[in-house]
C-alpha cells in the first residue's frame, strides 16, 4: 500500500525563511527543509493500481500557476491537544481552485470527495504530548510574512512514517500553466 497526498513545494527562498525561523522549545520536532510542503489534498492508503490511476488522472489537470505568500501561524489540535505548528499562507483563492481541480480529477478515478474544509498551511513542527509551553514560539511565528512566490508545478507524494518523522518522496510532478 502507498500513503499518498498531493502537494506544492514552497520554492527554496521560502523554505530558507521557514527554516531560519525554526528552533527552540522542548518536545517539538522541527521539520527539515526536505519535509516542507503545502498539502492540496490528502489521499491516504491506496494500492499500486490505484496509485497509477491517480498519477495519470492528475496529469489531466489544467490550472494556472499559483501565487501565495507566508502569513502568520497557528496550532492544529487534532486529538484534543495541539500537535502541529503550521505556517499560514495567503491568499487562498488560487490554491483552492487547484485543490478543487485535483478533487475533480481524483473523483473520476474513485477517490471519495473530501468533506473537510480546505485549510492551506505548511507544517513547520510536530509537537509531542510532552511539549513545553510554546507561547514565545507562537508569538515569533505569528508575525511571519513573506513576499509572494509563484509556483508552476505540483506533485504527487508518498509518505513513509518512521521514528525520525515522516519521509516524503515525490512520485510524479505536474506543470501548471495559464
Ligand atoms: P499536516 O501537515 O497538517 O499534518 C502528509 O502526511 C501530509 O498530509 C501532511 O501535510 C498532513 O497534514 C496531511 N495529512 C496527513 N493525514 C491527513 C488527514 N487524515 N487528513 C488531511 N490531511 C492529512
Amino acid at each position: 500500500m502507498h500513503r499518498l497526498f498531493v502537494a506544492l513545494r514552497p520554492p527554496p527562498p521560502m523554505r530558507v525563511q521557514l527554516v531560519g525561523l525554526m528552533g527552540g522549545g522542548s518536545g517539538l520536532r522541527w521539520q527539515g527543509d526536505e519535509q516542507l510542503h503545502l498539502t492540496l489534498r490528502f489521499i491516504g492508503e491506496v494500492d499500486h493500481h490505484q496509485a497509477e490511476d491517480i498519477a495519470a488522472a492528475l496529469g489531466s489537470i489544467h490550472a494556472p500557476p499559483v501565487t501565495f505568500a507566508l502569513r502568520g501561524a497557528g496550532l492544529l489540535d487534532r486529538r484534543g491537544v495541539p500537535d502541529t505548528l503550521w505556517a499560514g499562507v495567503t491568499p487562498h483563492d488560487g490554491l483552492r481552485l487547484l485543490a478543487e481541480r485535483i478533487g475533480q480529477a481524483l473523483r473520476r478515478v474513485g477517490v471519495p470527495i473530501e468533506s473537510r474544509a480546505f485549510l492551506p498551511h505548511i507544517t513547520v513542527a510536530r509537537l509531542s504530548r510532552h511539549a513545553g509551553p510554546i507561547d514565545d514560539i507562537l508569538a515569533r511565528w505569528s508575525s511571519l510574512a513573506s513576499s509572494p512566490v509563484t509556483v508552476a508545478h505540483f506533485g504527487l507524494y508518498e509518505s513513509s512514517l518512521g521514528g525520525e518523522g515522516a519521509r516524503y518522496e515525490a512520485i510524479a510532478r505536474y506543470p501548471l500553466a495559464s
